[in-house]
């Protein structure tokens, strides 16, 4: 039923699923692994707009301490984001990354054509005007936002439970047209993306994989499963697709 990766055609379209697992050897923590608390927070206590609205200056120290720890220095794009970006400059078709994660650690290994369904930590979200601005900074609760001047809040721009995740459309056309789907360190907890692989399966064209230290939720859904770390297997992969052995 499945297409072997060699029967995979030449140009053909490829769509990659990253989640916190392709960036745990940057040095940012997943969220389900050891560590998942944040100081005694669990994730749906400080990821939800209900918190926000509660305890907005507890929300904003979560995210400005990972804002600071991204743009620290120390965290730095690993050998699996620059091999998904190599992949994108030499790989005849198109590759599309849809990333769960808010770090830009994608595009700093040079991917371009790349999705935050969860929304970016670099920016930040007017909750009066819904501008988005770059941001850099601390949010913390004092600033206010330059396009309407208004008295509301900026917030961290991204996506909490119970918020519709970014680019939907986009996503659910690609996976329907897609060739190959790859997920790569995502736990399969967490939906719509992880029934990403129930569209793949009732399309029923691309073959999948998946890529993870150990088998996510929804592991029996993939074609094909390797358990390794992502910075080993990613590059191995797309060693694998650029040689194209065998492809039509
Ligand atoms: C390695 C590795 C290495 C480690 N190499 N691998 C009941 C049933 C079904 C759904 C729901 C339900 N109740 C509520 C819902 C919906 C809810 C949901 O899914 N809740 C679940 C908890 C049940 N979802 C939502 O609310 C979403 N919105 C929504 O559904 O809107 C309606 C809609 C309907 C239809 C279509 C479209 C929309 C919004 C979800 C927003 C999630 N937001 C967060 C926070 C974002 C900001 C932030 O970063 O703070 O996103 S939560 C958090 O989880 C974050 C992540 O992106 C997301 C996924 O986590 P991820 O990436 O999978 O990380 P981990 O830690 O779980 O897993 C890491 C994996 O890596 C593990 O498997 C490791 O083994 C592996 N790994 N090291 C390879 N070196
Ligand atoms: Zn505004």
């Amino acid at each position: 039923m499945h297409q072997p990766i060699r029967a995979l055609p030449t140009a053909g379209s490829i769509v990659v699923l990253t989640g916190a697992g392709v960036s745990v050897e940057s040095g940012l923590p997943s969220f389900r692994g050891a560590g998942g608390l944040w100081e005694g927070w669990r994730l749906e206590e400080v990821a939800t707009p209900e918190a926000f609205a509660r305890q907005p200056a507890t929300v904003q120290r979560f995210y400005d301490q990972r804002r600071r720890q991204l743009l620290s220095g120390v965290v730095q794009p690993n050998a699996a984001h620059l091999a998904l970006a190599e992949l994108e400059r030499r790989w005849p078709g198109t590759v599309l990354i849809v990333t769960q994660n808010i770090d830009d650690l994608h595009e700093r290994a040079g991917s371009r054509d790349l999705i935050h369904m969860h929304g970016e930590l670099l920016k930040a979200r007017c909750t009066g005007c819904g501008a988005v601005h770059a941001w850099r900074d601390d949010l913390g609760t004092r600033h206010r936002c330059a396009s309407c001047r208004g008295a509301d809040l900026l917030r961290p721009h991204v996506v909490w439970f119970g918020e519709m995740p970014l680019e939907m459309d986009r996503i659910f056309a690609a996976l329907a047209a897609c060739d190959l789907f790859v997920a790569i360190g995502t736990s399969g907890q967490v939906y719509p993306a992880a029934g990403f692989i129930e569209e793949i399966l009732r399309h029923g064209r691309a073959h999948s994989i998946e890529l993870n230290l150990e088998p996510s939720a929804v592991a029996r859904g993939f074609a094909e499963r390797r358990i390794g770390p992502a910075s080993e297997l990613v590059p191995r992969l797309v060693e694998e697709l650029l040689a194209g052995d065998g492809r039509c």
